[in-house]
């Protein structure tokens, strides 16, 4: 054990006043999102922005955009999750860094971030037109060279922003969720939260073979025969903690590569005593903690966007599903700001 005299003592506590400083000219300075102040870091003031991120409609120049998309016309269940974007805004004042503990990367310092706003969604009614709306906007944001990171909406959304990111090559996904979402059909329209990944491997625009899905479970298996038809690689809850967590990793690396891959996470992955608010919970789910290590285990990918769906505030006003959900968005922001800086 150090023992430390006093002076010691005096001398490294002027030395971590000096870290102090230098985290708040940080803040200070704008150099927190490129032009923030202070007063509009602090959690509780100012207004609601992902991860306390600037608005930022106008893409010029921005290297990532957090954008909402407040759709839940997919769900079969429980609605609300048209609500997820404006709730996740508000928990994700606290969950904003400056840095990751876990990774040390600042991702304010690597690339230039905002909030995008919502994508504005005429055919609120019409589920077809409505994906043709996301999709417009997501190409919009690949053409403009941007990282787009999305925050729903239920998972159906998933569909239409693959369909942009992957136009020109299918893209290899990384997708954590307690269900598989390639079913078919079901009551008369292939749209739905529980089939976006079957849509978006026959548009062309998701690799099967470079896909895999973490956490499945429940009574919904199924549906999901063509997960395993298209030759996806799926790791149920089961065999991800027989596995352990550093093997998982290995093999989701392993399969996407160093192509472009795109992260998918439903909070419903996560066990519903961490995320009641959501459309359809399924116990016996992940620890927020085992997602998090994840998803630093996807650092140095080769990352081209990533999503977080099925917030439903309406199921959760306490507010905990949409901090998990934060939470996560910081750490996929992270990582995404560190490739996007390779
Ligand atoms: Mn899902």
């Amino acid at each position: 054990m150090v023992k430390l005299t006093l002076d010691e003592l005096k001398t490294l506590a002027k030395n971590t006043e000096l870290n102090d400083k230098v985290l708040q000219n940080f803040l200070d300075n704008g150099e927190s999102f490129g032009g923030d102040k202070r007063e509009q870091v602090m959690p509780y003031a100012g207004i609601s922005t992902f991860l306390k991120a600037p608005l930022k409609e106008d893409l010029f120049g921005l290297d990532i955009g957090l954008i909402g998309v407040p759709y839940d016309l997919g769900v079969t269940n429980r609605p609300g999750a048209r609500f997820g974007p404006q709730q996740v805004r508000e928990l994700s004042a606290m969950t904003n860094g400056p840095k990751n503990h876990a990774n040390g990367i600042i991702p304010a310092a690597l690339a230039k971030i905002a909030d995008c706003g919502d994508v504005s969604i005429k055919s609120t009614y019409d589920i077809t037109q409505a994906n043709k709306e996301i999709e417009s906007f997501f190409n919009t944001i690949r053409e403009a060279k941007v990282t787009p990171i999305a925050i729903g909406g239920d998972h159906s959304i998933s569909y239409p922003i693959l369909k942009a990111l992957g136009k020109n090559k299918p893209v290899g996904m990384i997708h954590i969720d307690a269900h598989a979402d390639t079913g078919g059909a079901f009551n008369g329209s292939k749209f739905h939260h529980g089939g976006p990944f079957r849509n978006a491997v026959l548009a062309g625009a998701l690799d099967p073979s470079r896909t895999i899905q973490i956490g499945i479970r429940g009574r919904a298996e199924p549906h999901w025969d063509f997960s395993y038809d298209s030759g996806m690689r799926v790791i149920h809850i089961e065999e991800f903690y027989d596995m352990g967590i550093k093997k998982v990793i290995q093999e989701a690396r392993k399969i996407v590569g160093s192509g472009e891959t795109y992260i998918s996470f439903d909070v419903d992955s996560i066990d519903p005593a961490f995320t009641p608010g959501t459309g359809t919970p399924e116990v016996g789910g992940f620890l927020p903690r085992e997602v998090q290590q994840l998803i630093r285990g996807f650092k140095g990918l080769n990352l081209i966007g990533a999503d977080v769906v099925e917030v439903s505030p309406p199921f959760d006003r306490s507010g905990n599903t949409a901090l998990v959900a934060a939470t996560m968005l910081w750490e996929l922001l992270c990582i995404i700001a560190d490739s996007r800086k390779k």
